[in-house]
């Protein structure tokens, strides 16, 4: 009794068209290594003379920080001075919402970092947690 098969020739050749259409589609860059780039908020930057807001870093409480909070326009440099004895840093607490930073300053140096966008950036010394920041860009 004759059945309606399908000839495996056939399905075999099927498959090598199929196999070729999707190869072609492969270099078509749809979905393939696009890599999206996390939006620059914070950049180390040279301290410049003057035109900073400033915070003094002065010892490891949580009051280390002075003043703990301040409230910039976008684009405004941020100059950090560690006025103790030990080294501290600065360093992003909000992790990857605002991007990330994390410098050292050794005693008696200065680190500036310039926020180029609007966010709320909390931060600490990542030696002694207990002190804390925050910069508010608006
Ligand atoms: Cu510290």
């Amino acid at each position: 009794m004759k059945q309606n098969t399908i000839n495996p020739f056939m399905l075999a050749g099927f498959f090598v068209v199929l196999a070729v259409v999707l190869a072609g589609c492969g270099g078509s860059g749809y979905g393939g290594g696009g890599t999206t780039m996390a939006t620059v908020t914070v950049q180390v930057v040279a301290c410049p003379v003057g035109g900073t807001t400033d915070i003094s870093i002065e010892n490891s409480t949580a009051a280390g920080f002075n003043p703990g909070s301040v409230a910039v326009p976008v684009n405004t440099t941020i100059k950090w001075t560690n006025v103790d004895s030990v080294q501290h840093t600065v360093t992003s607490a909000t992790v990857p919402l605002y991007g990330t930073f994390n410098t050292t300053v050794n005693p008696g140096a200065t680190v500036c970092l310039k926020f180029t966008a609007a966010g709320a950036f909390n931060y600490q010394c990542s030696l002694h947690p207990v002190m804390t920041g925050l910069v508010t860009v608006q």
